[in-house]
């Protein structure tokens, strides 16, 4: 009785989640997904998920089948995942199937925007479907108290940016939301030299999950770079969370997880495709595109690399998943 009242009784009465609740009283146009609510009440670990990757970032059915597979691979590691992402103006936590379905099936969505920090009053006002960045992935993650979050790549200084000021939204929404990014690195569409300096300017933690403080490139296990630490255990991974977090501090982390070894020799290849599609979108200016960018310079690599692109990709983010997976189940012990 109460429940139908309230959808979200146990959430509004949570401490934890103070800021939804608060939120949630405020009617905000949130739905928490039943089992996530659950998990969230009971402190049960949760991994957030973005979905511009599945809007934005491959074709479909790929797009689906990866948003599929990489929940199953969260599950498997005894987390509850939470894709998020806009529906009809609603802000989704954790998604239905048929939900998933209808916003990664372009042939009937072709209007799911691409949803970072700036768009999201305005995209909820005007009803619309969205796939969420890194950057509004995080702040739902934050808003709902979820702590762990993965993804295949985070965005950054775009090559040129020094001229551009194309710097993606997503560093800075590291600063913001207390949550451990779990990523690949950056793609090489980047440049990774500057993305890491900004984070480092931003007093983000960086630390590669990985035998070595390489940090890697996305399609290739290594970028030339160095993360200033390193860990190679789930455990140790949720401790740095969990200090950071004790000690007040209000910011993310980022834990930068090597594409499996297996997909280092198409790697190299595919980066061949980067240097390609980067010079290309600066023989046709795309760089005024503003947030088409990234959408495009993804889409030419899948293009002139045939789809193996794609296999890299589905690849890296099952494995962040697995990964993140793990520290969220490892986190979940610590903050009991
Ligand atoms: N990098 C990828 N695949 C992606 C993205 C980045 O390899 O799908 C998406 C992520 O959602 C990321 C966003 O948050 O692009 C960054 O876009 P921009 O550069 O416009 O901030
Ligand atoms: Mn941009």
């Amino acid at each position: 009785m109460l429940r139908r009242s309230f959808p979200h009784q146990r959430l509004i009465s949570l401490r934890n989640a103070s800021t939804l609740s608060v939120a949630l009283k405020r009617q905000a146009p949130i739905d928490v997904h039943p089992e996530v609510e659950d998990a969230l009440a009971s402190g049960k670990p949760v991994v957030a998920l973005e979905s511009t990757i599945i809007t934005h970032g491959m074709p479909y059915p790929t797009s689906l089948e990866m948003a599929q597979s990489v929940e199953r691979i969260v599950r498997s590691t005894g987390s509850i995942p939470a894709t998020i992402a806009l529906l009809g103006g609603r802000i989704k936590i954790g998604l239905h199937p048929a939900e998933l379905e209808r916003l990664a099936d372009q042939r009937s969505n072709q209007t799911a925007i691409k949803l970072s920090r700036r768009d999201i009053a305005a995209a909820i006002a005007l009803k619309k479907d969205g796939g969420t960045t890194c950057s509004s992935t995080l702040i739902f993650a934050a808003l709902a108290g979820i702590k762990v979050f993965a993804t295949g790549g985070l965005g950054g200084v775009h090559r040129g940016g020094e001229n551009t000021m194309d710097v993606s939204a997503d560093l800075h929404e590291l600063t913001r939301c207390p949550v451990g990014l779990v990523s690949a690195g950056v793609k090489s569409i980047l440049d990774i030299r500057r993305t890491l300096e900004y984070l480092e300017t931003l007093g983000v933690p960086i630390v590669s999950y990985a035998e070595t403080n390489d940090f890697p490139a996305f399609y290739t296990r290594r970028s030339g770079l160095q993360s200033p630490w390193r860990v190679n255990d789930p455990k140790t991974a949720a401790q740095i969370l969990h200090t950071h977090w004790q000690l007040g501090m209000s910011n993310g982390a980022l834990f930068a997880v090597p594409i499996p070894a297996e997909y280092e020799a198409v790697g190299s290849t595919l980066q061949e495709a980067v240097e390609q599609a980067v010079r290309e979108s600066e023989q046709q200016h795309i760089s005024n595109l503003g947030k088409e960018v990234t959408p495009w310079l993804l889409k030419r690599v899948g293009e002139l690399t045939g789809g193996k692109s794609l296999a890299s990709n589905v690849a890296l983010i099952e494995n962040t998943a697995l990964v993140g997976g793990q520290i969220a189940v490892e986190y979940a012990k610590l903050a009991r």
